[in-house]
This record gives C-alpha cells, structure tokens and sequence, in this order.
C-alpha cells in the first residue's frame, strides 16, 4: 500500500527549492481553542510564519489523507468541526486515520512524525504534552516522539497543567536538547519561566540554526525543544495560573476524565476559571513561537 500524502504545491514548491518551511499542527484547533479563535489563531500562526520570511505548512489528516499545507477553507473547517468528529490523531493513531479514512487533527507527535517524512526541520507550537501530574504513568506521546524524531519543535516548553519536572527528566533519557530561546529556564506555558533551568540559553535565531545543524552533522535521530517565553503583556502570573490548574486537575478526576480528553479538558476549564486569560496567553505565545520558528527556519536555510 501506498501512502496517501498531499503536499500543496506551494510547501512542494518551498521544500524543493530548500526555501524555508514551518510545520504547524490541528490538534489546537480542534481540541485546544473554542470557535472562532481557534481558526484566527491558525491563521495568525500562518501570518507570522510568512512574516518572517517562512512558508507555513499547517498538517492534518483529510478522509485519510495526510495533508501537508492545508488551505484556509481546510483550517476553517476543522474549525468548525463538531465535537468529537475529528480524531485527535496522536502516533498510535495515524494508521487507524489513514486506514479508515477519517479526518484527524495531528498532535504534536503525529505534525513531528509528518514533518520529518516530507523533510520540514522546524515546527512550531504552544505546549508540548508531558508527564501528567500525579500520574507517572500518563505520558503523552509526544515526549516520546521527541526521543526518536528529528524535527525542531519551537513551543512554550510543556503545558503547565503537566509535571514539568518529571517531563524534563523523561526529555533527558532520551538524549533531547531543551534551548530557552533568551531565557534560562525553562517556560511554564502561561507563564514566563519555571524555577528549572534549560541546558542551553540561545539568544538569537542563528544559534539556534546552528545546534540543530550540529545535531543534523551528528546524524541525530531525535527531537529539540527550544522554549520560548509567552510574550510579556499576556503572561498570566504563575500564581493565578497555578490555582486554576490544580482545581480544573482535581475536577478532571473527579469527573472521570482519562486519557486524551485530558489535555483538553483541562485547557478549556483553566480558560474558564481564568475568564479567558489564560486563553488570550496561549493565543498569544501560540503567534509568538509560530514567528520566532519562522526566524529559525530562514535562519536554518541560510548557513
Ligand atoms: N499547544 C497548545 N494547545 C494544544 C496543544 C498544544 O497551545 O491543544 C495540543 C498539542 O497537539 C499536543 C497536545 O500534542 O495538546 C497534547 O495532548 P496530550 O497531553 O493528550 O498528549
Ligand atoms: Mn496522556
């Protein structure tokens, strides 16, 4: 079997003449952000790759197609898709997608996994999953995605709702570079910076070009976070942040709610209990590492 994968001709175009590419992922727009936002931020995400000298190539599976560079009337209608009709497609579940040719908003692993088979270097987005706080044993695929798939991911660290510790120290045994892009520690999200320190400051797009060129030379066959700070006007303090987190955790479990409906669930309950600061935040660092991503992709493409 042949895999199903369209490339829009203007990704096909930019990868061909070895212009730069930023990959960007669905799961946000139909799991993590309500209607409308959902489809200006996207589209937002789009404008900031472009503005920096970039060509976005946003991902997602279309009836059992992967589809790399979807267009705005695509992203538009997952935007408006129903709850729940469109799966969130983690690694585990791309094949399950494509085989029953089902639409599919790809995570952060699954835009990895696809990035790095059209040959996308960076890629850009506002949290990673992680290690889920008082379950060990929850760990989002995307930590381990990082450990076998060479893709740069351009994000606010992990989501805060998560164990950051425990998810650095899953990054560390699978040999995954963590950059704080002018900062030393590591981002919480919706806020500026945890108390962890990163393993290497960079201070400007070429630094960053040139670790992940390091990392090419070497023959690397894992992932590199590079952690970018929410901007500072949108920053939610870690103390507001971290109340609405620990409530909208306990409620998830008391309502039950396991497994991918977590993440979720919890962005959307933080949102609320925020009155929607902590959504203009994620809205706001969403852009911001969708441009600095576009920088490190021109960057990338000029050494
Ligand atoms: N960043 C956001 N909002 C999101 C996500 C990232 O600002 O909704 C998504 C990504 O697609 C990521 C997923 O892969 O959340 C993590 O889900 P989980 O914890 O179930 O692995
Ligand atoms: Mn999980």
């Amino acid at each position: 079997m042949s895999l199903a994968l369209h490339i829009s001709n203007n990704v096909q175009q930019a990868l061909d003449s070895r212009q730069p590419v930023v990959a960007l992922e669905s799961t946000l727009i139909t799991h993590g952000l309500p209607y409308p936002l959902n489809v200006e931020t996207a589209l937002a995400m789009e404008a900031a790759v472009r503005g920096a000298g970039a060509v976005p190539a946003t991902m997602a599976v279309l009836r059992g197609e992967i589809s790399v560079g979807i267009s705005s009337q695509q992203i538009e209608a997952l935007a408006q898709s129903p709850a729940g009709s469109v799966r969130k497609c983690s690694r585990r579940d791309l094949p399950i997608a494509i085989a029953l040719k089902q639409d599919g908003a790809t995570t952060v692993a699954c835009t990895m996994i696809i990035a790095e088979k059209v040959g996308i270097k960076v890629f850009a987005t506002g949290g990673i999953g992680g290690v889920h706080r008082g379950q060990p044993h929850d760990v989002s695929a995307d930590l381990l995605e990082f450990g076998r798939t060479h893709v740069a991911v351009v994000s606010s660290g992990a989501k805060s709702i998560l164990d950051l510790p425990l998810t650095l120290e899953v990054l560390e045994t699978q040999g995954v570079p963590v950059l704080g892009y002018r900062t030393d520690k590591l981002p919480a999200f919706y806020s500026a910076h945890t108390d962890l320190p990163v393993d290497q400051r960079v201070e400007t797009p070429e630094e960053a070009a040139a670790i992940i060129r390091a990392a090419d030379a070497l023959g690397a066959m894992h992932g590199i976070l590079i952690a970018v700070p929410v901007p500072a006007e949108h920053e939610l303090s870690a103390a507001v942040a971290e109340d609405a987190i620990a409530k909208a955790t306990v409620e998830a479990e008391a309502a039950g709610i396991g497994g991918k409906d977590i993440t979720p669930f919890v962005l959307g309950r933080v949102a609320e209990l925020t009155q929607g600061a902590s959504r203009a935040a994620n809205i706001a660092l969403l852009v911001n590492n969708a441009r600095v991503a576009g920088e490190i992709a021109v960057a990338l493409c000029r050494s």
